[in-house]
């Protein structure tokens, strides 16, 4: 039997890409069919050590009776592996952009839709296909975890009605504790004070923008508090964005608490940029926005200058 490979981005994984890979694994083979999770590199500061902790399945490179890739939670080509891109047979994705890229290659299998976490379209796949009923403690509690840690706990600006269901269908399948979100967060709040470097190098993505010809790098970090973070960490955080070679860099941290992002840079022409187009001012180096705004909200605008 062939075996299908479910992989996400190629640089690195947050705990929605990783949840959708291993959970859509599992309803593939609740279907009778053979696959395995692929993810190629790190893993990022929201999938915690509790979350390591859950018997997690999945290979850095495809087996070699491999050939045919589903993608989730990733959909702009640039950042999709090389051995899934040609050999893609359907995507999961909410990430805007690249629809008509997917369109074209596989119609009605690729399935970009405006939702908070991408694990709510995988969620939606098993009620659809009739399997809700046999995930695995460990899917559904990943697909709850990544519901709420994309939406940044529903308080993005992305988060969706479906979301909100799914979240609250998943929850029955799960024994987490009442207070698990704030465990979660504040795990994650305790890891990237020790580990501020890792935290920031971890989740960087590059991006060439062809309507602003120019390569962005885009660090971000989601925290509770981000604004202790940020003023503690603000030197760091440029000597770690300027190692990813482009001058045009930003770092953005979603303070969840706040509902309000801060965002720090150099870069004037950024400053600049995200002035105009955000209203974002920045003081020492460190903006404000003046509503909860994540990476992929920037990045939609720039593909649409
Ligand atoms: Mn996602």
């Amino acid at each position: 039997m062939e075996r299908i490979g479910v992989t996400t981005a190629r640089d690195f994984t947050d705990l929605d890409g990783l949840a959708c890979a291993i959970a859509y694994t599992e309803l593939l083979k609740l279907e009778g069919r053979d696959a395995e999770t692929i993810v190629p590199e790190e893993i990022n500061a929201s999938v915690t050590k509790e979350i390591k902790g859950w018997g997690l399945e999945y290979k850095k490179q495809p087996s070699p009776e491999t050939h045919t890739f589903c993608i989730v939670d990733v959909s702009r080509p640039q950042f999709i592996p090389d051995f899934a891109i040609n050999n893609a047979i359907e995507i999961y994705d909410h990430h805007e952009g690249s629809e008509n890229f997917w369109l074209q290659r596989l119609g009605n299998r690729a399935k970009i839709e405006k939702v908070g976490a991408a694990a709510t379209l995988i969620w939606e796949e098993f009620k659809k296909r009739k399997k809700e009923k046999q995930i695995s403690q460990t899917s559904a509690k990943l697909l709850y975890g990544a519901i709420i840690s994309n939406t940044l706990n529903f308080n993005s600006k992305m988060t969706s009605e479906r979301d909100l269901k799914a979240s609250e269908e998943l929850s029955k399948f799960t024994d987490l504790p009442k207070d698990w979100i704030e465990k979660y967060f504040s795990d994650i709040e305790k890891y990237t004070q020790k580990n501020p470097r890792e935290a920031i190098i971890n989740d960087v993505k590059k991006g060439y923008f062809d309507e602003l010809g120019k390569n962005i790098s885009i660090g971000q970090l989601e925290l509770w508090d981000s604004k202790k973070f940020v003023l503690k960490n603000k030197k760091l955080i440029g000597e770690v964005m300027k190692s990813f070679g482009s001058r045009f860099w930003f770092f953005n941290a979603p303070s969840i608490s706040e509902g309000k992002s801060y965002v720090v840079t150099k870069n004037k022409y950024i400053k600049d940029l995200l002035l105009k187009e955000f209203g974002i001012e920045f003081t020492n180096g460190v903006g404000k926005t003046n509503h909860l705004i994540e990476r992929k909200e920037y990045v939609t605008k720039f593909m649409n200058l």
